[in-house]
């Protein structure tokens, strides 16, 4: 289906051109098709090859990789991802919907008991749980109907981040050799992300959890398992339950002017957004700055590190956002992301 969707948006551009150049073009894609397949076959020999040296499990091999095609669409997805950027504000209305907010109520009611066990153990709190399982697959309802398998190979046979998915693609087929699931159901996103949870396969070898003690880490079907992963990834990347993520503020009018001696240097950091963030600063110091919260009260009256964001730039709104908002960004670094997490988060105080 894939392909035919991909043939047919190459002859509907070519449409308005000449006949003669839509013959053309036709030919030209069966032609590139045909010669990626052979060098696809080719690829995939030394793959198997590889997945022998490591010591895969020959029946695995043979049941998930010698029959794997790959996916075009996936490729597509991947080229088509950075061409539509939308604004925060956007970004928000699109996700933390009264859809998300009331379902996610609901949610946290239903799996009350089983949310604080998993919080008493993670140091988490629920609320932070919940925002990320709506955020990522509406609570479980979308997790991607990809073949986790068909569409890392995919990635790891094109060209543009091949090592990064052929790791992801080995991390993969040692879930399955672990038995977690099976491999029919192992599915994900088109980009190999899996389960309730979206997890990479290595960040699954790194912090998935066998909360519900069946033997399997299954981030698919098991609550448990869902619930702990997630908790279990924000603990890992510093998660702090006595602190929230941050809040909305006001800036003082000589924000503009003074903010250049807030900005970081050049630094290191694994996620290029925090690049945009202040300098963290005690509270106390962005009050005395002049900042405040939103409804122009003072901030709370905490020292927690702190830096400022603006994510649509000066004419957009304003955050304060504690380290546990960077253990958002960990977990997809995108302010916005992290944001509308937050927010559904604060949607559920009280439920
Ligand atoms: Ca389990």
């Amino acid at each position: 289906m894939a392909h035919q969707r991909l043939k047919f948006c190459r002859l509907r551009s070519a449409l308005a051109g000449l006949l003669l150049s839509l013959m053309f073009v036709s030919l030209q894609a069966q032609e590139t098709e045909a010669v990626d397949e052979a060098e696809f076959q080719r690829w995939l020999a030394e793959l198997i090859d590889e997945a022998r040296e490591r010591g895969v499990d020959e029946n695995l091999i043979d049941a998930v990789l010698r029959p794997v095609t790959p996916i075009p669409q996936v490729v597509s997805n991947d080229r088509s991802q950075a061409e539509f950027v939308e604004t925060l504000e956007m970004y928000l209305e699109r996700r933390v919907t009264d859809w998300r907010i009331n379902t996610g109520r609901e949610r946290l009611a239903r799996h009350r008991e089983l949310l604080q066990e998993v919080a008493a153990e993670y140091n988490v709190q629920p609320r932070f749980i919940v925002a990320i399982w709506g955020i990522e697959t509406n609570y479980g309802n979308f997790t991607g109907g990809t073949d986790v398998i068909r569409a890392l190979v995919t990635l790891a046979f094109d060209p543009r981040r091949s090592d990064f998915f052929r790791r992801e693609l080995f991390a993969a087929l040692q879930i399955l050799e672990e038995g977690h699931i099976e491999p029919a159901q192992m599915q994900g996103s088109w980009a190999g992300a899996m389960g309730q949870s979206q997890f990479m396969p290595s960040s699954f070898l790194d912090y998935a959890v066998d909360f519900d003690g069946d033997g399997r880490r299954d981030i698919w079907h098991s609550p448990g398992d869902v619930f702990a992963s997630i908790a279990n990834y924000l603990r890992q990347a510093g998660w702090d339950d006595t602190q929230t993520w941050g809040r909305e503020v006001q800036l003082p009018d000589a924000w503009e002017q003074m903010s250049e001696q807030f900005e970081q240097g050049p630094i290191d950091v694994s996620c290029s957004v925090l690049r945009n963030h202040t300098v963290q600063l005690p509270l106390s110091q962005w009050q005395e700055h002049g900042v405040r919260r939103a409804d122009g009260s003072d901030l709370p009256g905490v020292e927690f590190p702190s830096s400022i964001i603006q994510p649509d730039g000066a004419s957009g709104r304003a955050f304060v956002t504690y380290d546990n908002f960077r253990a958002i960004l960990r977990y997809n670094c995108a302010n916005s992301y992290a944001l509308a997490v937050s927010h559904l988060a604060d949607h559920f105080i009280g439920h």
